[in-house]
């Protein structure tokens, strides 16, 4: 019998399939090249598999354009291949979630391709079509429906001269958004999760769920200097009915099953949303992505990044913390397939790899939430050298850098943004080994391989105890040992000094206390008074001698004493 909250002491990883391993030489990393990798997880201690879309697709969005829910890509796989995959997991008490994709599907799936074929398919309200603006021609620019700026780039409707209306598309023009105002496609989408239930998967992860709720008058937003397009996030995001779907999606597909797990993908969730989502009571989703602190370097835009003040990740995360302390439950992520690299972006990759990675790490590990680890995050994989536009293939980075350059940005400053903020940072072949493509390949990979795999690598790293991969196995083993990990209280130890961050975790008896120097600049910590007199100096003083620190040689120093750049230092008492 397993406890309902299980997943509060489990730990996720994500595979981003196409660039985790491939077995066929293709160049594409697929299920059986998973297959291939069970040991590497197994060793690393994770609880989950969080497996981004394998399902048939045309590859507008790597995947996350859907053309069949109930069939494997050919570039992955097959459905034996599927169930060969999901039982290897199971028989190492790994449990598999599947990425789940409804707020739109690819334009190339049977559903759309009724929809679009006439105005009268039964079918045609199953995607948001609307006619050309009041008094304009269909295709003019300016007779979108609504005035919106696609997450992409470029407008979110597309003119279909055949039957005389756009269709939505918030995404890509091959993503039409699916209209869940709709009943009939609720119950399509239902089903559709029962047959994978049904199948052994062990929950969802579920793409921009936060968006399937539209204003129905589909209202223009306001257009920000600068911009062409307007703002329509105000309608679409956290929209009225969004919770009444969640409430119903849960009675019609998780009522009555235990031992899953569930995590709303909601991009600009706020707090208060997110309470909401994810009390137990309301039984909608056990956890949220949001987006608060993957935003803070955001300038006028993703590819406009400023650089972070010291203090301000540290503080947006402890927001969370707080907020979420008491009803509800934080996921906790500093990477996935649509971030930066995180010791590139947060930490300190050339002076401080090592010490950054791993202070970066403990920061997120040891907080109350559910950590997430992204493929090669456990290595302390880096961004990549692009150089050029041809270097990549994201279709964000793609449309982004053409609308720059099309509105008169300077190729070097749009290639800059690219260079730092590209979701292709993290898509680049996982790096087992020093060898030609790290082992990823022995094709030509879809795309390059960091050259640094060459010292950054799993084969490098297993077994060294002075690795990323072991100090992050140290980490996710200290959660499966200490209660106090996954249930304790948290609050912020330290004064709130801009460049330390200190926090401590009490469940009953056991504490423990985080101290983490998060720059390139030595410093000594500031303890609130109490906390410092909880923890005291000397021998036998929980406070004395850490259990994990990520120095190396590991110089056990008691926790006021200064902290080199990037060190992190954990106690325990009780
Ligand atoms: O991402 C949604 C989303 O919000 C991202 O587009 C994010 O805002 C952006 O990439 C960061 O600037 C989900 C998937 O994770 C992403 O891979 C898909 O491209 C997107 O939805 C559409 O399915």
């Amino acid at each position: 019998e397993i406890a309902p909250d299980w997943w509060k002491s489990a730990v996720v990883y994500q595979v981003y399939p196409r660039s985790f391993q491939d077995s066929d030489g293709d160049g594409v990393g697929d299920l059986r090249g998973i297959m291939q990798r069970l040991d590497h997880l197994e060793r690393l201690g994770v609880d989950v598999v969080w497996l981004s879309p394998v399902y048939r697709s045309p590859h507008a969005d790597n995947g996350y354009d859907i053309s069949d829910y109930r069939d494997i890509d050919p570039a992955f796989g097959t459905l034996a291949d599927f169930d060969e995959l999901l039982a290897a997991m199971h028989a190492r008490g790994m449990k598999l979630v599947m990425d789940l994709v409804v707020n739109h599907t690819s334009d190339e799936h049977a559903w759309f391709v009724e929809s679009r074929s006439s105005r009268e398919n039964p079918k045609r309200d199953w995607y948001w079509w609307r006619p050309p603006r009041e008094g304009t021609q269909g295709g003019d620019p300016g007779a979108e429906p609504t005035n919106w700026e696609s997450f992409f780039s470029g407008p979110t409707w597309e003119w279909d001269e055949a039957t005389g209306e756009y269709y939505l598309h918030l995404f890509d023009v091959k993503q039409p958004d699916l209209n869940w105002e709709n009943p009939e496609v609720r119950e399509a989408v239902y089903e559709m999760m029962r047959w994978w239930l049904d199948r052994g998967v062990d929950g969802f992860r579920m793409d921009v769920i936060n968006l399937i709720s539209k204003h129905p008058s589909l209202p223009d937003g306001p257009v920000r200097d600068g911009k062409r397009y307007g703002d329509g996030g105000a309608s679409y995001t956290n929209g009225p009915r969004l919770h009444e779907f969640l409430q119903e999606m849960h009675r019609e597909v998780f009522d009555g099953r235990d031992g899953l797990i569930t995590v709303g993908e909601t991009p600009g969730v706020t707090l208060d949303e997110a309470i909401l989502f994810t009390d137990p009571a309301r039984r909608e989703v056990d956890m949220v992505f949001q987006f608060e602190h993957v935003g803070l370097d955001h300038g006028i835009s993703k590819f406009r990044p400023r650089p972070l003040e010291p203090g301000e990740l540290a503080a947006s995360l402890v927001k969370w913390q707080e907020g979420l302390h008491d009803v509800g439950w934080n996921s906790l992520y500093l990477e996935n397939h649509d971030q930066a690299r995180s010791v590139s972006r947060f930490g300190d990759a050339d002076e401080h790899w090592y010490a950054s990675a791993t202070a970066l790490a403990t920061m997120l590990h040891l907080m109350r939430g559910t950590p997430y680890v992204y493929q090669g995050q456990e290595l302390g994989m880096t961004n990549a050298p692009f150089s050029v536009i041809d270097d990549y293939r994201d279709v964000e980075s793609l449309n982004a850098y053409a609308e720059e350059v099309a509105s008169g940005t300077a190729v070097a400053d749009a290639l800059y943004g690219l260079s730092l903020m590209s979701r292709d940072h993290a898509r680049t072949p996982m790096q087992w080994d020093a060898t030609t493509n790290a082992g990823f390949t022995s094709g030509t990979p879809w795309l390059a391989v960091n050259p640094n795999h060459d010292r950054i690598n799993a084969a490098v790293q297993l077994g060294d105890p002075g690795s990323v991969f072991e100090y992050y196995r140290q980490l996710i083993a200290l959660r499966h040992e200490r209660a106090v990990v996954a249930h304790g209280s948290f609050e912020r130890a330290d004064a709130g000094h801009p460049a330390i961050l200190a926090y401590e975790r009490v469940h009953g008896a056991e504490r423990l206390l985080v101290v983490v120097n998060l720059t390139s600049v030595e410093h000594d910590p500031v303890f609130a008074d109490e906390v410092a007199a909880r923890w005291g100096t000397g021998a036998g003083e929980p406070g004395d001698v850490p259990i994990l620190t990520n120095t190396i040689p590991d110089s056990p120093a008691p926790f006021d004493a200064p902290l080199a750049p990037w060190e992190a230092r954990v106690y325990a008492a009780g």
